[in-house]
């Protein structure tokens, strides 16, 4: 199949900008439109490997605007759309949610709303395994596993979800969704677990371990899930819902020991603080469907990406200290001084 002008939205984050990166290495047989607003999760720096590309461009802009997204489709004939775009951490949507239900949800009515009008071939809604809620100590989330979203965050993108596949039966928009967990890898902002860990440990800072540290999440490597996207969007079936995991079961804890273990730094930073509102216990994943159905399996080792997700962040200080430098100073104080 040759897959030409695809719509990418949110390419300036974290596993949007790897996916360009990822595809624009790989095939020359797409045309990338890259539409982000640069809110303060999104970085062009990110997109280095990409910038100069001939079949690559980049649109500032915001997902919720009606007039720009019309633009964009109408001037590079968009065929595919591939929405990561969103306000993605449950933190911050504790401590403000409007903004939340805007993009997550309003913008991908917007976007839904333009592949109608250009009849698009396919729209890939990169969703979360959040929207399935908690799970006990056994067991794992199945595409059938009821909708139970817990956080601001994790309800918009289970709304989105839903208006998505009303898109399909209603009026036949090839809609697809990806649920997946817990990504780790390169250019991940430092508000997230994994990054936020490693930076504080090379900083010699405490390390704030929420509630008890037993939670679990189900560890995937970025190019792991942007190969599962690249799969959908060449083979997913419309109306289909693929969940995407590595089944690498992890509690908050062990990977904090982990990571300071490969730095050489103590467990004494290790600080427990108050727990997170609503925290779900515990994610775990089945991709048995899209392995079956699609043909796509995970082909990273935890034990080497983690280690070489590390050794990014050692060796890229400077993307993350102009970060941490920043606006994150403020958030990184509302959320955790006093805690
Ligand atoms: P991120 O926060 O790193 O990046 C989000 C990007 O979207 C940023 O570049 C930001 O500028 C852009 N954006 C935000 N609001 C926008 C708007 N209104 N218009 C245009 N652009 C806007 O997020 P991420 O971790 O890369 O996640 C990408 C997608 O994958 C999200 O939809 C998220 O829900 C989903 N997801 C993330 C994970 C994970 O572990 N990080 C796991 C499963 C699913
Ligand atoms: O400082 C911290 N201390 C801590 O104990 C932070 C930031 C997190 N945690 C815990 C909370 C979670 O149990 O670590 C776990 C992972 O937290 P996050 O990195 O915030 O991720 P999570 O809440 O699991 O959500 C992530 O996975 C699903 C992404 O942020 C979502 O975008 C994605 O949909």
């Amino acid at each position: 199949m040759s897959v030409n002008k695809i719509l990418v939205t949110g390419g300036a984050g974290f596993i949007g900008s790897n996916f360009i990166n990822y595809l624009l290495a790989n095939r020359d047989d797409v045309f990338v439109v890259n539409l982000d607003k640069l809110t303060y999760a999104g970085n062009l720096e990110n997109l280095k490997p990409s910038e100069n590309k001939k079949n690559y461009v980049f649109v500032k802009g915001d997902i919720t605007n009606n007039e720009l997204v019309d633009y964009v489709f109408n001037k590079y004939e968009i065929k595919y759309v591939i929405n990561f775009a969103a306000e993605s951490h449950v933190d911050r949507s504790i401590l403000g949610s409007e903004v939340f239900y805007r993009t997550n949800v309003i913008g991908t009515n917007v976007l839904l709303e333009a592949s109608r009008r250009y009849e698009i071939e396919k729209f890939i809604q990169v969703s979360t395994d959040e929207v399935y809620g908690s799970l006990g100590p056994e067991g794992l989330f199945t595409e059938n596993s009821p909708l139970s979203p817990n956080s601001p965050y994790s309800s918009s993108k289970a709304s989105a979800d839903l208006m998505a596949l009303a898109f399909f039966h209603t009026f036949g928009l090839p809609v697809v969704i990806t649920r997946c967990s817990n990504n780790y890898g390169q250019y991940q902002f430092p508000e997230k677990l994994i990054p936020l860990m490693i930076i504080n440990s090379l900083n010699n800072k405490k390390l704030p371990v929420y509630g008890d540290g037993l939670n679990v999440r189900d560890w995937i490597y970025v190019l792991d899930h942007n190969r599962a996207v690249e799969t959908v969007l060449e083979k997913g079936k419309p109306g289909g819902i693929y969940n995407i995991g590595a089944s690498r079961e992890m509690r908050n804890i062990d990977i904090v020991k982990l990571i300071l273990k490969k730095l050489n730094k103590p467990e004494s930073l290790i600080e427990f603080v108050k727990d997170r509102p609503g925290h779900d216990r515990r994610y775990a994943i089945d991709s048995t469907k899209i392995k079956n159905e699609l043909g796509w399996k995970p082909v990273y080792v935890f034990e080497d990406a983690i280690s070489e997700t590390i050794d990014w962040y050692i060796k890229n200080k400077v993307w993350w200290e102009r970060i941490i430098s920043g606006n994150y100073k403020e958030y990184y104080k509302t959320l955790y001084e006093n805690r």
